[in-house]
């Protein structure tokens, strides 16, 4: 018969040498566990006389309440120990400074920023954005923009053809975003005041010019849209584009096929210095094209020119891009150098808006 005074400072003496919560538990498994040195005393109760099972049978229920008793004691020791261990090998320096996040690391690209500086502005006088597709029909590219078949025009703009369908159809890479103007003409009715970024394509490569270029264009139809007004528009554009309070532009007669009268517009600036300032000097910079959307193009939109009239312009953003924030190659744009993203992009979070000052 076990001696239950000598089990119990032999489980205690365990539970005083167990070092860790894992130790505390493997004599916990090994006293009280269905295996363990009490279970066994326990099962031996069966076999005893009624006189012995009474004296006995107290004496180990009180044994365990006990054991159980001093390996919680214990387990609470440890569990204390083990954390001052932690709060002492674990000090953090409040005072250093804050790991940069990626989100702050990334830089928006310049054509992307001029784009959302362009957008604020226009957004600012009640314009809304239009998409359309990249891959467009030779209908909704040329013929619905008054390009006539075979018109020398359709030529210069060194196309990107598709290889033909089963239709037999040949797409296009767009070679402008006018596309996007009959698509928006067939589907709303006027007044339409809209302008449309996007990626347009033309077979052209050198140091001012990518087969992958990016054009803003905007389109306003309404009853009595006329030069005035796209005069007015484009003035204000200029003066919060290039964060002046005055600009003088020049109109002169150009041609375009969608368009009658056809205008380019330059603006007057001061080259004499490192950079182009505008609102002074003497050059001309051309900066844009526009005029009155031609009687075939709102036909072909679907509207009745004798109703309704509009105008439209052309600008592109990788040149205009350059102007402003001085990069001097086009083609570093796409050439996805992280040395010059850091250098040239824009930080994520400040947004361009005509509160806070588009370019800061
Ligand atoms: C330019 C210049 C002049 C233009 C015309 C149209 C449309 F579709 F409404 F007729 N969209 N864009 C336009 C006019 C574009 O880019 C230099």
């Amino acid at each position: 018969m076990t001696d239950i005074a000598e089990l119990e400072t032999s489980i205690r003496a365990d539970i005083e040498q167990a070092a860790d919560e894992a130790g505390l538990e493997a004599v916990r498994v090994a006293s009280l566990g269905k295996k363990g040195s009490i279970s066994d005393v326990m099962k031996t109760l069966g076999k005893m006389s009624d006189e012995e099972r009474k004296v006995q049978g107290p004496a180990l229920n009180a044994l365990k309440a006990a054991i159980t008793q001093a390996i919680n004691d214990r387990k609470e020791i440890l569990k204390r120990a083990a954390m001052e261990i932690r709060l002492a090998s674990e000090k953090t320096d409040v005072t250093l400074p804050v790991r940069q996040s990626p989100s702050e690391a990334g830089r928006i690209h310049p054509i992307s920023q001029v784009m959302d500086e362009i957008t604020a502005i226009f957004a600012d006088m009640g314009f809304s954005v239009a998409e359309g597709p990249e891959i467009e029909t030779d209908y909704y590219n040329f013929t619905a923009l008054n390009f006539p078949e075979g018109h020398p025009a359709r030529e210069m703009h060194d196309t990107f053809f598709m290889q033909e369908d089963e239709k037999g159809e040949r797409k296009v890479l767009r070679t402008h975003t006018s596309p996007v103007q009959i698509r928006t003409m067939e589907n709303q009715e006027p007044p339409i005041r809209i302008i449309i970024p996007g990626k347009t394509y033309r077979c052209d490569a050198d140091a001012t010019h990518s087969p992958m270029f990016h054009q803003l264009e905007g389109l306003v139809v309404d009853k009595k849209s006329n030069i005035a007004n796209l005069k007015w528009v484009l003035e204000e554009f200029c003066k919060s584009f290039f964060e002046v309070d005055n600009v003088n532009m020049r109109f002169r007669p150009s041609f375009f096929p969608f368009t009658e009268p056809s205008l380019e517009v330059d603006i007057q600036c001061d080259r004499s210095g490192n950079e182009v300032k505008f609102g002074e000097g003497t050059d001309w910079m051309e900066i844009l094209g526009c005029g009155m959307v031609h009687p075939n193009v709102l036909r072909a939109g679907g509207l009745d020119p004798d109703v309704y009239q509009g105008f439209a312009w052309g600008i592109g953003i990788d040149r205009i891009a350059m102007l402003k924030y001085g990069m001097p190659d086009l083609r570093a744009f796409f050439d996805a150098d992280v040395r010059w993203m850091k250098h040239y992009g824009f930080r994520p979070l400040d947004l361009p808006t005509l509160f806070g000052g588009l370019s800061q």
